[in-house]
């Protein structure tokens, strides 16, 4: 089964379609019409008459070659993505980052080899270039040392806040040279999997601390983990209680409802929204079932397959993160987070000499890369953003 990266592709082929819905009709105004007195195959069958728009006769002039354009430049650049996993120990984040992209991404711990995932105990990025039929996609995952396992958790999203912050930095920097780079590199987090605990009561007071902040600072889908400890009901009745607490809390997950765009958008993400926290197993060994290859993990009553459907919602989330939102994902982070970051960033730096070619911006306090910042709602900013490597 591939993973669908090809879908990146996906939204030239969406404006293509809307496009095609009618909106746009090109109709130049008779006077400036240099081909008017041309005779056209079908100018002969309608009188001509001032009120008639000749246009109509020319047929298609062959913008929508721009979307082949664009798909061909997609196709070279390919695509870079940051996911994030965070959560507290022992729920399977490790796991599910392999889950998710078919053991491509730690091959440390090959699948199948009975070495259970060692504990992560520092933070740390690894990138891959996953290649699916001409498609590049350029993933880092960035897995965390689980939390909220100390006597004092006062602060313990400081490091992840702190990391996050770190890219819009870095990226900032690149970006405010007078002479940069064509491409700048980007390491921005696209999306942070938020992995809850599986105790079917409802969010505990860390969580939402925890969710608090980071929902102002990065795109978060939070996740029901270890799922396959709950049952079905218990399930469903965690992810209303969690949606409930999320909502009571002013908890903003991704897809936001105020970056819907239009009617299509809202009916997409809504259903979505009502599916969100997933319920998602984990497992990163191949068992045989029904002469089938599945990733699953096999308990003494049968295996759980982490894409079958009916047993977990993991396909849901790699649906969401990398067939059908990845893109949103990464533009949201460019246009509201990073936004964000960078407005306030650039109000409170006084500027300070320039050197040699570059606007000298002081450099971030560490109060300033972990503080939660005020949610500011800016989608249609600039995008000028390219993707190569
Ligand atoms: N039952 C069950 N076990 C899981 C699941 N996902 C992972 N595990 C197991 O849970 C244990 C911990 O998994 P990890 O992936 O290392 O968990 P982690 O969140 O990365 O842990 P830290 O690195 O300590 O933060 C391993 O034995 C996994 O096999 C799941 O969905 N269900
Ligand atoms: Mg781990």
């Amino acid at each position: 089964m591939q993973l669908g990266i090809r879908g990146c592709l996906a939204t030239a082929d969406f404006v293509n379609e809307r496009e095609k819905g009618g909106k746009m009709h090109l109709e130049p105004s008779a006077p400036m019409d240099p081909l008017r007195r041309s005779p056209s195959p079908c100018s002969s069958s309608r009188p001509s008459s001032p009120s008639t728009p000749p246009c109509e006769m020319l047929g298609p002039v062959g913008i929508e070659a721009v979307l082949d354009q664009l798909k061909i430049k997609a196709m070279k650049m390919g695509f870079e993505f940051n996911i994030m996993v965070v959560g507290q120990s022992g729920l399977g984040k490790s796991t599910m980052v392999n889950t998710l992209f078919k053991s491509k991404v730690w091959k440390s711990n090959p699948p199948g080899l009975g070495v259970p995932t060692p504990q992560t105990l520092q933070l740390h990025s690894v990138t891959h270039v996953i290649e699916e039929k001409g498609v590049k996609l350029k993933l880092t995952v960035t897995d965390t040392p689980g939390f909220g396992d100390q006597i004092n958790n006062d602060k313990c999203w400081d490091p992840i806040l702190g990391y996050i912050n770190e890219q819009y930095e870095r990226y900032l920097q690149e970006e405010i040279l007078i002479t940069r780079q064509r491409h700048i590199p980007d390491t921005r987090v696209h999306c942070c999997v938020y992995f809850v605990p599986p105790t079917g009561h409802c969010l505990r007071p860390l969580d939402i601390e925890f969710l608090q902040r980071l929902c102002q600072t990065v795109n978060v889908v939070p996740v029901i983990a270890r799922a396959d400890s709950l049952t079905m009901e218990e399930r469903e009745a965690f992810r209303r209680r969690i949606q409930q607490n999320l909502r009571t809390h002013c908890i903003d997950i991704y897809p936001q409802k105020c970056f819907d765009e239009d009617i299509n958008d809202k009916i997409l993400n809504s259903k979505l929204r009502d599916r969100i926290p997933f319920a998602v197993v984990g497992a990163d060994r191949e068992h045989l079932v029904d002469g089938r290859c599945v990733l699953g993990r096999k308990t003494k009553w049968g295996i759980i397959e982490v894409e079958n459907m009916a047993h977990c919602e993991f396909p849901l989330l790699r649906d969401l993160l990398i067939r059908s939102h990845l893109q949103d994902l990464k533009d949201i982070t460019h246009n509201v987070h990073y936004e964000n970051y960078r407005v306030i960033r650039l109000n409170e730096s006084h500027l300070l000499p320039r050197g040699p070619g570059w606007v000298n911006l002081a450099p971030a306090s560490p109060g300033q890369l972990t503080s939660p910042r005020p949610f500011k709602v800016c989608r249609g900013a600039h995008d000028d953003s390219e993707d190569e490597f």
